[in-house]
């Protein structure tokens, strides 16, 4: 490309808009007549709170730090999701990663070859491309795979997190914690054998890339580390450097460790680049893929109350890795290039990790993906070097979708469904103003109603045109009708029984065994594993609508029946119900087949707290008339969980053993 063509593909006149006390950005561009060097680290699972220019003094980053000092830091620096894998889609195409099928961790699938990755693009424009550390988008097939996917040169693992301290040789060990390091294709030494620290192991590899680029062509670097994601491992001469911190506890001290091997690695690459003259030719962008693990350490309990500092810190934020809160999605974020952006700037309007691609590409002389999904993300430059006004966002709205999780935001409030965020679930859409309370621990659902539904159909608009995900895993919350005019009524929808569907008139509610059902829906769950259960929706008897739930209790399955999982708060009544009836003449109930309705108490994880159990019921069940069973309790300290059990003992039974199920609730009692 001529320079003129490539300034006004930039949108720059000649005479460019001044940044105060910068070069012009057409002037760094040209000053050499080639485009600039790009760095984009992006570290694992660190969150707000581990960063000491965010404020936090039991953390050290000096390296880091001084990138936010010498460019500028993202007050509202998002990911596109809270979880690994499509954070990862979401950075290297600038497309919500949904829009590619790839909402959520899973082996299947991978990025399509149609849609253009950063590396394939740059390399198109005449870069040198790398990628070192963790690749984690591999997807199933050889076409997926790095080298593939426009990377010059690769060395890290393909799939997810990684020991620091070992890798197998074993071509089969892909998806393991001490998978086959690569050097393109071809698989590096034990990492044992070397004695290496693999964040150092990282660092040395893109320095010596760095080092090694062709002076005639711009680089782009992509180096990912696997810090500071689990394992807790960390050689004692950074334990040493960190020993004066303020820590609250060992751990804490332990993941500062950590991170301060990946920030002296931050500190040398911005060394080579010094070393090799091209720091004001280079952008450097820092950030994190997901905030904070809800399990951290070593020490029990291993999953952690929200807005707890553990190892990994979420600052002031609710929420962890997997969430849709800010403590999942908000996360250090900084974009450095001396001379041209502006030092010590924050900014404070909404960015997202899609914007990163555009960026980048734009710095190429391309506005656009040659082909596929046009970008989601937006060019940054504009908004950081002034050429915007101060008023202007780069995003009016932005968009989380992860399985049944969902989140928007639209200027400063903010819709969410944290259903799947393991025990500390939420059952209710909530709303947050961020600006007021960026920490969302005041739900305004109930005070901005209309606000709260408007939010819901914007978000349902934008949801119901995604494609099912390629992880196989159905997202059972989808308003998919949207477009025919169904809406999904906020309010209605917080005010169902903890219980829903009872009353089985929905199909969902007779999936055997579901692996990870939403919580607030019945479902059949039985023991043992086995050959499927004889149970199943049927109109044959019913109290109420359409169906009731039949279940047949065969002689010799010792043990099932009906069980759901569900969210409660210690200290609170629960009652639950149900009405039951026999089946008829030979299909009856017989012999000594007997059963309860129970509430089992559970913790997090682990066993069982306690139980409360209704008294038996079996073959006195009446075959004419609907008896109601109940049975209430009040949670015990500890527990975070009910299964509510409808059980039966089927030793026994000299008919079909036939019974019938209609009407459970579970309620506030
Ligand atoms: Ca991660
Ligand atoms: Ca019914």
């Amino acid at each position: 490309m001529k320079r003129r063509d490539f300034l006004n593909a930039l949108g720059l006149s000649a005479a460019a808009t001044m940044v105060p006390g910068c070069r012009t950005l057409n002037s760094a561009l040209s000053a050499e007549g080639s485009r600039p060097n790009i760095v984009v680290i992006y570290a694992d699972d660190m969150g707000w709170g581990d960063v000491g220019y965010h404020g936090f003094k039991d953390i050290a980053t000096p390296n880091i730090d001084a990138l936010a000092e010498g460019g500028v830091e993202f007050g509202q620096g998002y990911v596109s999701s809270s979880i690994c894998m499509p954070s990862r889609v979401g950075v290297l195409t600038g497309v919500y990663q949904q829009r590619l099928g790839m909402d959520t961790n899973c082996g299947k699938g991978g990025i399509p070859t149609s849609q253009p990755m950063i590396f394939e693009m740059l390399r198109k424009e005449g870069y040198q491309t790398a990628s070192i550390g963790k690749w984690g988008v591999a997807g199933e097939g050889e076409e997926f795979r790095p080298n593939r996917r426009g990377v010059d040169f690769f060395y890290g693992s393909l799939w997810g997190s990684h020991d620091y301290y070992k890798s197998s040789t074993d071509p089969e060990d892909l998806r393991k914690w001490d998978s086959p390091i690569m050097r393109n294709t071809a698989i590096e030494p034990d990492i044992q054998d070397s004695g290496g620290y693999l964040t150092e192991m990282l660092t040395k590899e893109t320095v010596s890339f760095i080092e090694r680029a062709d002076d005639d062509k711009p680089f782009f670097v992509y180096l990912a580390h696997y810090a500071v994601h689990a394992p807790w491992q960390v050689p004692q001469v950074y334990m040493d450097r960190v020993q004066n911190l303020d820590s609250h506890d060992d751990e804490r001290k332990l993941f500062a460790g950590m991170t301060l091997a990946m920030d002296d690695g931050v500190g040398a690459v911005v060394d080579a680049l010094k070393r090799k003259g091209v720091e004001e030719d280079t952008l450097v962008v820092f950030m994190s893929d997901n905030g904070t693990p809800n399990i951290q350490g070593r020490k029990p309990p291993l999953y952690k109350d929200r807005g707890e500092t553990t190892m990994s810190s979420p600052g002031p934020f609710k929420g962890f890795k997997g969430d849709v809160y800010e403590g999942g999605t908000r996360v250090p974020f900084i974009a450095y290039w001396p001379g041209v952006l502006p030092a010590g700037k924050k900014y404070e309007h909404p960015v997202v990790n899609l914007d990163v691609a555009p960026t980048v590409m734009s710095l190429a002389g391309v506005s656009r993906p040659y082909e596929g999904l046009d970008f989601d993300g937006v060019d940054l430059l504009p908004y950081l070097t002034g050429r915007k006004s101060a008023d202007e966002k780069p995003h009016d709205v932005l968009y989380w979708r992860r399985q049944e999780n969902y989140a928007i935001r639209k200027g400063d409030w903010k819709l969410c469904f944290n259903p799947i965020s393991g025990s500390q679930s939420s059952r209710t859409i909530q709303l947050f103003n961020i600006a007021d309370d960026p920490g969302e621990w005041k739900d305004l659902v109930d005070v901005e109603p209309e606000r709260a539904q408007q939010l819901q159909d914007l978000f349902d608009a934008w949801d119901s045109r995604l494609i099912p995900s390629q992880s196989g895993l159905a997202t059972l919350n989808r308003n998919s009708g949207y477009a025919e005019g169904n809406r999904i009524n906020v309010a209605e929808f917080n005010a169902r029984s903890l219980l829903s569907n009872g009353g089985f008139e929905d199909q969902d509610s007779a999936k055997g065994n579901a692996s990870e059902p939403l919580p607030d829906l019945w479902r059949l769950w039985y023991f043992p594993e086995g050959p499927a259960v004889i149970a199943g929706l049927t109109d044959r008897k019913k109290r109420s609508g359409e169906r009731s739930l039949f279940l047949k209790c065969r002689k010799g399955d010792p043990y099932y029946g009906f069980v759901q999982r569900v969210p409660v708060e210690e200290g609170k009544t629960y009652r639950l119900s149900a009405y039951l009836i026999n089946g008829s003449g030979e299909e009856a109930l017989t012999g000594k087949s007997h059963g309860s309705l129970s509430l089992q108490w559970r913790g997090r994880r682990g066993p069982e707290i306690s139980r409360v159990e209704s008294g038996s019921w079996g073959v006195g069940l009446s075959d004419s008339e609907w008896q109601r069973f109940a049975v209430e309790g009040k949670a015990p300290p500890g527990a975070r969980y009910c299964s509510c059990a409808i059980t039966l003992f089927s030793s026994g039974s000299k008919g079909k053993g036939i019974f019938y199920i209609d009407d459970c609730e579970f309620e506030l009692s």
